[in-house]
């Protein structure tokens, strides 16, 4: 008897700790992440809204349904729901300076641009700096906003960069960025705050990242049909929603954007909307506040933005420690937006399951998921100019 009760108890303690070993070690958050849920077994069942399917029930079967109805109804209900509407589109006084002082070498050449929002020449404005590789004909660029890569790396391979800090004409801070921002600038005198549907900072963000392209399209240096958007994290998020508004982003590519930017936020998993409505108030509209604890209601989930690039490459960078940015949630949500651009006969990421680190997947969704933690390395952009090299060689080529 006593035999079996120690044969038990070790059977028991075999079957116990291997699985209680194997739970703690997928539970050991990477260093770097703040306190939120990070275990897969708790992520909720969850229903994706369907890209394919209009709020009136019908089915969406073919491109022109999706480029006259379903793009337009999701496009405002991201913009109802989440980033908010902006007050102005191009504003009737927009202008530019081109700064005189241009410098050419015989590798480079580099201007500086600056970008006024009304008829006098004082704030809102935008500095931008327009570094290019001279190859005699016009070339490729990226666009990016505060947290940009070396110049040198990109001009290495052809590609321009376009660089400006959009903080300049929006505060990234909760209590100044509407009083001290572009969108009270745009607003009646007396107005204190934004309604809850219109513009937060990250639309505004997007919204000044158009007015940077609309220089651009000027300019005889750079190949109007080849400039992409680029964003690391928060200017992820804001990437995404230029890119789904502004279709003269030839690809968009989304660097670790997480919550609000390229993740299913129905999985609750890392950075969740009520954390990230709590901590970044600015961030997103009104209305989106009122889904801090019911995400399953929100009208659109991630997918959907990632699917209004179509029929347009989009590329979702992620880091494998990143978890509070989700990376398995990008994928999924990269793989639920794949049946939009299959309407357009383009291939999304050609796998079906998540692919290990450092292993770069798709045609026209791209994803990798680089090792180590947050943050826009010299590796990503190794993968994004592949990716772009990809798509504009190929059309050329047409
Ligand atoms: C975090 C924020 C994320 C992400 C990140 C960043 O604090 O929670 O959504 O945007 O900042 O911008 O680096």
């Amino acid at each position: 008897m006593r035999n079996l009760i120690f044969d038990c108890a070790v059977w028991v303690l075999l079957i116990i700790i291997p699985s209680r070993m194997s739970f703690s070690q997928q539970t050991k958050v990477p260093d770097g992440n703040p306190r939120g849920m990070y275990d897969e077994s708790r992520v909720p069942r969850y229903n994706l809204p369907d890209p394919l399917i209009l709020s009136n029930g019908e089915g969406v079967h073919d491109t022109i349904a999706w480029i006259e109805k379903r793009r337009p109804e999701l496009l405002n209900l991201f913009e109802t729901y989440v980033y908010g509407k902006p007050a102005v589109g191009r504003p009737e006084h927009f202008h530019w300076i081109v700064n005189p002082d241009s410098e050419v070498t015989d590798s480079s050449i580099t201007k500086r641009v600056t970008l006024y929002f009304s008829e006098n020449d004082l704030w809102p404005k935008l500095d931008v700096e327009i570094v290019l590789p001279r190859t005699g004909k016009p070339v490729p660029v990226f666009v990016v906003s505060t947290w940009y890569p070396d110049a040198p790396l990109l001009l290495s391979r052809g590609y321009g960069l376009v660089r400006y800090d959009a903080r300049e004409i929006e505060p990234d801070d909760k209590d100044s960025a509407y009083t001290k921002g572009i969108r009270k600038f745009f607003d009646p005198p007396d107005r204190k705050q934004a309604t809850a549907d219109e513009w937060g900072t990250i639309a505004a963000w997007s919204w000044v990242a158009s007015r940077v392209m609309d220089y651009l399209v000027t300019d005889k240096n750079i190949d109007s049909n080849k400039i992409c958007i680029l964003g690391f994290s928060r200017f992820g998020k804001a990437a995404m929603w230029a890119g789904a508004l502004d279709t003269r982003f030839a690809i968009v590519f989304s660097c670790e954007s997480g919550c609000g930017g390229a993740t299913i936020v129905r999985r609750g998993f890392g950075e969740t909307v009520r954390l990230i409505n709590e901590q970044f108030p600015h961030w997103f509209n009104g209305n989106f506040k009122k889904f801090n604890d019911r995400v399953s209601d929100l009208p659109v989930d991630w997918h959907m933005l990632i699917a209004l690039m179509a029929p347009r490459p989009v590329y979702l960078s992620t880091a494998e420690d990143d978890w509070w940015g989700d990376p398995r949630g990008t994928f999924l949500a990269a793989k639920a937006a794949e049946s939009v651009f299959a309407l357009f006969g383009e291939k999304g990421m050609n796998v079906s399951e998540m692919p290990p680190p450092e292993s770069q997947v798709g045609s026209f969704i791209g994803y990798h998921m680089r090792k180590g933690r947050h943050g826009l390395t010299s590796y990503d952009m190794d993968l994004f100019m592949r990716f772009a090299d990809s798509h504009f060689e190929s059309n050329a080529s047409k």
